[in-house]
């Protein structure tokens, strides 16, 4: 039967060309990143209709195929009719752009990511979407397709291919949606099992009680997850800690409500010296903090100042705890729930909402006042006022250190450092590059070979100091991190100007063996914790070294990989000889500049943190106190060599 397209018609399918054209403008990149966001986009569907009260399962699989079916036990999408647009209100969600928003649906919408752009725009990004709701003891089933039209010769996207059909009975409730994403769109359309599995077991932490199952139907046999976390933020607390010392085996959990805001705190202190506050808004993480975050530090300072002077932690003579002092070896995770919600800051990661931070301080102090008062805590409230003591303690030595340093030196204690380095000729610092490198031998290559108007090497000796375990004060205090700091610029922690930064690009240059890489994980743990706009804005980078020359008739190749020199010595057939590399130290100035420093032919991995919790997390396994786990992470995920462990590779 023929369908005849009526000017609503027309608009419908006009907005989905549109997301097709600009696929960027809705889901900010066609890249593997972007390819995830259309699944988040299903995903927050099903979260809302938990978060409302009616799902407590969702499922993931990842089908032989190549798409991917997601389902839920929710009250399965609305099928009645649109009263404008006459069609069921499954097809508007799946065909007008911000369905959602204009017709006012889901205006209990707690998820949604960062776009935040619904199901049309996954619906106009796969080649073909099916949905099946399970509603009033029917089956309903809808397909789209997305198909080349010789008239128009463009994509007709996201058509439907007949009207919602009753195509069975049953007794279960919710909604199935299968879609498999565009290859003519996104460069890769292979899902990521792990990138997945991380979010869904986050989301899990986030709505105690959500199961949701995860299974992989690619791989042979199907590897499957299961998150379910009845603790919810307390056990992603614990799981955050599980590396480390916790000063108290409680985990202070707080919730409430303020202005129709849900804030809901837990955390607890352990026995290091970092501070890790994790933060979301409507199940988003919020990397870079913001309201909510501010208002929780001002709650949490006010009632640790409050309870010290009552209870004579700090006399009269005493200044009150910095914030500083009360955040150290503290992990907290933060989780705000609240309407319109709006992000600033250039990666959007930070909440604007001031209402939030109004919010969470009131629950926050309202309600961790009375844990400290509670005498059935007093062993906590006891931990945590020593810690703070004993930061602000280090905080004051550490301070007069400095001054007294200043003094002695006039200011210039950071002139024999520089000595160290060796600095390259030209001036311009959006060309300069500093490489980082493992041991002297690599060094004295690196120096020889380099080019020496644009490039500054800087070698380590030995491992550098592990700043999970230390103080800032220990840190400025080391002189490999002197050295590092004074040859970049741009002061460290709150001292921390990227408009000083000397070079374009830093670049960590360590054996591909495990100490090279637990080396890079230390160094990283360094920008991470005390620098983390380098990383942010894309300065730090990982250069990678040939594993293997294959020589044959005077001419060398290098191979990167296992596998590039299976296809090296495939093309080359035989009569060539092979070296393996077995550090940066083998190899002579030339060499090294003609495969890992010069521009035209080097491999670098752009380091990108866009995950910072996952970072801590390596981080945490990585420089922990329990080496076993430690080195199990290292063997199996440590290999920065990997090409998938970043997502580009650039020169
Ligand atoms: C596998 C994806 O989308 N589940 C889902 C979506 C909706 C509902 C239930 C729902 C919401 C409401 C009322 C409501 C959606 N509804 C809409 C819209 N799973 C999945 N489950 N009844 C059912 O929010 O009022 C958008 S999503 F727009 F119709 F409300």
């Amino acid at each position: 039967m023929e369908r005849e397209y009526t000017a609503k018609d027309i608009v419908v399918m006009k907005g989905l060309e549109g997301v097709r054209h600009r696929p960027g403008m809705y889901i900010g990149t066609t890249s593997v990143r972007g390819l995830h966001h259309l699944l988040w986009e299903i995903t927050d569907n099903c979260v809302d209709e938990a978060i409302n009260g009616y799902a407590d399962k969702i499922e993931i699989v990842l089908n032989a195929d190549g798409s991917v079916t997601v389902t839920d036990n929710g009250r399965g999408m609305p099928i009645d009719k649109h009263p404008e647009l006459k069609i069921p209100a499954v097809e508007v969600i799946f065909t007008v752009l911000h369905a959602g928003g204009k017709f006012n649906y889901s205006s209990y919408s707690y998820s949604g990511g960062l776009h935040g752009v619904g199901a049309s725009v996954v619906n106009a990004l796969s080649r073909w979407l099916e949905v099946e709701i399970y509603r009033d003891g029917n089956i309903y089933k809808e397909r789209f397709e997305s198909n080349y039209n010789k008239k128009t010769k463009k994509i007709d996207s996201g058509v439907p291919v007949a009207p919602l059909t009753v195509v069975g009975q049953t007794k279960r409730k919710g909604t199935s949606v299968t879609f498999m994403p565009d290859d003519r769109v996104f460069d890769t359309v292979e899902f990521n099992y792990d990138t997945i599995a991380m979010r869904m077991r986050e989301t899990a932490y986030l709505n105690s009680g959500l199961t949701i199952t995860l299974k992989d139907m690619r791989t042979r046999p199907a590897r499957e997850d299961e998150f379910c976390f009845m603790g919810g933020i307390r056990d992603y607390v614990s799981f955050f800690n599980n590396d480390k010392k916790a000063l108290f085996s409680d985990i202070i959990y707080i919730s409430g409500e303020y202005n129709a805001i849900k804030v809901e705190a837990a955390f607890q202190y352990n026995d290091g010296y970092s501070e890790n506050i994790f933060s979301y808004v409507n199940n988003i993480a919020t990397t870079d903090g913001g309201m909510h975050e501010t208002g929780f530090k001002t709650a949490l300072t006010k009632v640790i100042n409050e309870f010290s002077r009552r209870f004579g932690v700090l006399k009269d003579k005493d200044d009150n705890f910095s914030g500083e002092d009360v955040r150290e070896g503290l992990t907290a995770v933060l989780s705000v729930k609240m309407r319109d919600i709006q992000f600033e800051g250039q990666t959007k990661t930070r909440l604007g909402n001031s209402e939030a931070r109004v919010a969470t301080e009131m629950v926050i102090t309202e309600e961790f006042t009375k844990y400290l008062n509670d005498r059935k805590n007093d062993n906590v409230a006891k931990a945590i006022t020593s810690k703070a003591v004993e930061a602000s303690h280090a905080r004051l030595a550490a301070k007069k250190a400095k001054t007294e340093a200043r003094k002695k030196t006039g200011g210039l204690e950071n002139a024999p450092l520089i000595g160290k380095l060796a600095a390259c000729t030209g001036r311009d610092k959006s060309r300069n590059e500093l490489f980082i490198v493992e041991g002297n031998s690599a060094g004295g290559s690196a120096k020889q070979g380099r080019n020496r108007e644009y490039q500054a090497i800087l070698s380590l000796r030995g491992k550098p100091l592990n700043v999970e375990k230390t103080r800032l004060a220990a840190v400025e205090g080391n002189e490999e991190y002197r050295t590092i700091i004074a040859a970049l610029g741009t002061g460290i922690a709150q001292d921390f100007d990227i408009s000083k930064l000397n070079y374009d690009k830093v670049i960590i240059l360590s054996d591909a063996d495990q100490d090279g890489a637990h080396i890079r994980a230390i160094l990283l743990t360094f920008f991470y914790r005390y620098m983390r706009d380098l990383i942010k804005d894309g300065h730090i980078y990982i250069g990678l070294s040939p594993l293997y020359k294959i020589s044959k008739g005077g001419k060398d190749e290098y191979a990167y990989t296992d596998e590039e020199l299976l296809e090296v010595t495939k093309r080359l057939e035989k009569g060539y000889t092979l070296q393996r590399y077995k550090g940066l130290g083998e190899m002579n100035p030339e060499q090294l500049w003609a495969t890992t420093m010069n521009p035209a032919n080097r491999k670098l991995l752009k380091v990108d943190i866009e995950d910072a919790k996952n970072a801590e997390y390596l981080i945490t396994v990585l420089m922990g106190d329990k080496a076993d786990k430690r080195y199990d992470y290292i063997i199996q995920n440590a290999n920065f060599n990997k090409k998938d462990a970043y997502e580009d590779i650039v020169r």
